[in-house]
């Protein structure tokens, strides 16, 4: 078997001639990524190890690495890997050479860590519903998510449902949905209040499982509906009317992760986790459903052992790079130079030789073509790994289908270790699949069983009773003006997929169309306008699969370092700007 191990809700399950399996929720169908993935894996591929653009033997680039990396303090050293493959051996448990060495590490926080803080302090769990028990309800709140694009397989199941969809812009999602509310952006924690206050005000409430009303009631008392009515856009008619909804459909809260990047973001999410269990609803929402299967992602990582000599967050790796702070990055698994916040001073300092870039991936992009130093991998159709989800319960076995490319994560990690001289270190010694079989322990699953079965249900449930009100966050005003908001593409997963479907740089606005620029104090960058009437006057809107401007300057130049309260993650979508067109 196969699981797609792209960073993406439904990590679809396949047999070995690359077909859906039938099985819920897979449902034999997948996306338009899946149905080209045989064809895109022999397109635009790294066919060797380079240096400095030459190609060498992969043996060769590797001392190469080692020689270089033994110039630095281990603190300039960072590694910055993400979900580009979510495979147990290629994403986690390479980082063990690098945590050997103690070299610096991000906080992983790019994505949803905002999210799963936010929600684990009131359910002690990020785990929500499960794809059965999303088949139980009658409706469905989309909070921040475009799951018509993003998630299509749990939009199947929840499409039938009565669907109301609250975004900043007529997404998608909002289109397909019996009912939408347009707020203004990043005030989602003023709009969760306003439900709370409504709830509470009229009694509509039996079944609570909040553990201290009064506290709550005192607290959303200090917002009026006035302040809530101007921050959100929205009328306290219809806040009440979104309220009464909640209250009548009792709906499955789906909490996009979209929203862990807007100005107080985590917050809003803490907020927003609160109506499903005032209403009763005992995991009633869903964000991601990682953090629950009993996965020991540290374990994997060689944190029980050695940990990294510090931790730049992923917020500050551009800022970090034009300090000065960070010399040497090696990544896997990441396009930082696509995704990351201020990439461009990331790309100014590799050109002006003042940052050391290695790249280990399979696929050409914006950051292996920078590199000093890039190290061809294999696809996941190409080697053995244990994939997870982040919304089903499967554990996957996955075995190549194609002949490999270049070198495993894993085999990497073991001859950088030999060449700089540690291999003897226990992280490096435990052999990979008794790692994995000790990581995978809490889900209840062996690795002698996954290798038999290929697919196991990890049938894991966690009963909430009660849910914590407290801590309520202490919120300021949203600042006024044009944000850039982002949203998944359904060609694309992030940066990937370019070989398969080209694609431009456009910006979305109400009323702009033609060249121009995209400027705020962080940087300015080139794209092309489109006008497009589903998009309100206070929003510019793009894809995030398509971060390079008309010039090759990253769209995340306009990305400053500011980050989340609860776990750092980046305020992607919490960026004001100005639009200007070419004369
Ligand atoms: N096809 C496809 N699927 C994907 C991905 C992909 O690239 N392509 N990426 C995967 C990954 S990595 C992720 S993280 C998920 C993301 O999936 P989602 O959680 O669905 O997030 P996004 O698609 O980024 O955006 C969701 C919506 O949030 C809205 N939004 C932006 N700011 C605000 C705000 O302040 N308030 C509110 N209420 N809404 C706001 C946007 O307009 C957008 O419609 O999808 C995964 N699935
Ligand atoms: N402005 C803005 N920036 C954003 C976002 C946004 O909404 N707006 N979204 C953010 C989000 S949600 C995310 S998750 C990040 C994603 O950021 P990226 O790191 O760009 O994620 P991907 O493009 O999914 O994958 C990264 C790389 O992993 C490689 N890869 C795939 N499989 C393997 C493998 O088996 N081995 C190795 N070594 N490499 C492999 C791919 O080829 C790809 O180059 O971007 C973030 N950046
Ligand atoms: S990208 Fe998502 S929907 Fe597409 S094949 Fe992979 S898991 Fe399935
Ligand atoms: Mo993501």
């Amino acid at each position: 078997m196969i699981a797609c191990t792209r960073d993406c809700y439904d990590t679809c399950i396949f047999d070995l001639n690359y077909k859906p399996l039938n099985i819920f929720p897979v449902n034999g169908f997948t996306c338009s990524r899946g149905i080209t993935d045989l064809k895109r894996n022999k397109m635009n591929r790294i066919d060797s190890a380079y240096i400095e653009g030459k190609q060498v033997a992969i043996e060769e680039a590797i001392k190469y690495v080692v020689k270089k990396l033994k110039e630095y303090k281990k603190e300039e050293i960072l590694h910055v890997d993400y979900d580009g493959n979510q495979g147990l051996l290629t994403w986690y448990y390479p980082a063990r050479f690098w945590n050997a060495i103690g070299s610096a590490s991000t906080d992983y926080s790019i994505c949803s860590a905002e999210g799963h803080e936010a929600i684990k302090l009131h359910y002690g769990t990020s785990f929500g519903a499960l794809p059965e028990e999303f088949e139980k309800y009658n409706a469905v709140v989309f909070w921040g998510s475009e799951a018509v694009f993003s998630f299509i397989h749990g939009w199947r199941i929840l499409s039938k449902k009565y669907k109301i969809t609250i975004d900043v812009r007529v997404s998608e999602t909002a289109k397909r949905s019996e009912k939408f509310y347009i707020i203004n952006p990043s005030s989602d924690a003023f709009l969760a209040i306003g439900i709370i206050k409504v709830l509470l005000y009229e009694g509509l409430y039996e079944e609570s499982l909040l553990d201290d009303l009064d506290s709550l009631r005192q607290y959303v008392n200090q917002y009026d509906f006035s302040l809530i009515e101007d921050v959100t856009g929205l009328s306290e008619d219809q806040i009440e009317e979104l309220a009464e909804l909640y209250y009548y459909y009792k709906p499955l809260t789906i909490i996009g992760f979209a929203l862990g990047r807007t100005f107080q973001g985590g917050y809003a999410i803490s907020l927003i986790s609160l109506i499903p269990a005032l209403l009763g609803l005992k995991r009633g929402f869903y964000y991601s459903n990682s953090q629950g299967w009993g996965i020991d992602f540290s374990y994997l990582r060689g944190f029980h052992i050695s940990k990294p000599s510090r931790i730049v967050g992923m917020a500050e790796v551009g800022k970090e790079v034009e300090k000065g702070n960070v010399k040497f990055l090696f990544t896997w698994n990441s396009n930082p130079i696509h995704s990351l916040p201020g990439s461009d001073k990331i790309k100014e300092a590799v050109e002006e030789g003042r940052l050391f870039l290695v790249s280990h991936d399979p696929f050409w992009n914006e950051t292996t073509k920078l590199a000093n130093v890039v190290i061809p991998a294999p696809t996941f159709l190409e080697k053995y790994d244990v994939v997870y989800g982040y919304w089903h319960d499967y554990l996957v076995f996955n075995e190549p289908i194609s002949p490999s490319h270049g070198i495993t994560e894993v085999e990497l990690n073991k001859m950088l270790a030999k060449e700089y001289g540690i291999s003897s270190h226990p992280l490096i010694e435990e052999d990979e699949w008794t790692a994995i079989n000790i990581a995978i322990k809490g889900t209840g699953i062996s690795l002698k069983e996954l290798k038999e079965k290929k697919v196991v249900k990890i049938n894991r449930k966690i009963e909430i009773e009660k849910v914590k009100v407290k801590p309520l966050p202490n919120l300021s005003l949203p600042p006024k003006g044009k944000y850039l908001v982002f949203s998944s593409h359904p060609n694309y997963t992030n940066s990937q997929f370019k070989e398969v479907y080209p694609q431009l740089p456009i910006a979305y606005t109400k009323d702009v169309e033609g060249i121009g620029y995209i400027e705020n104090s962080n940087g300015k960058v080139k794209v092309i306008f489109k006008k497009d009437e589903s998009i309100p006057d206070n929003v510019v809107f793009m894809y995030k699969s398509s971060l390079i401007d008309l010039n090759g300057k990253p769209i995340n130049s306009l990305i400053g370092s500011e980050k989340g309260k609860y776990s750092g993650t980046p305020l992607l979508n919490g960026t004001i700007v100005k639009i200007t067109l070419l004369k």
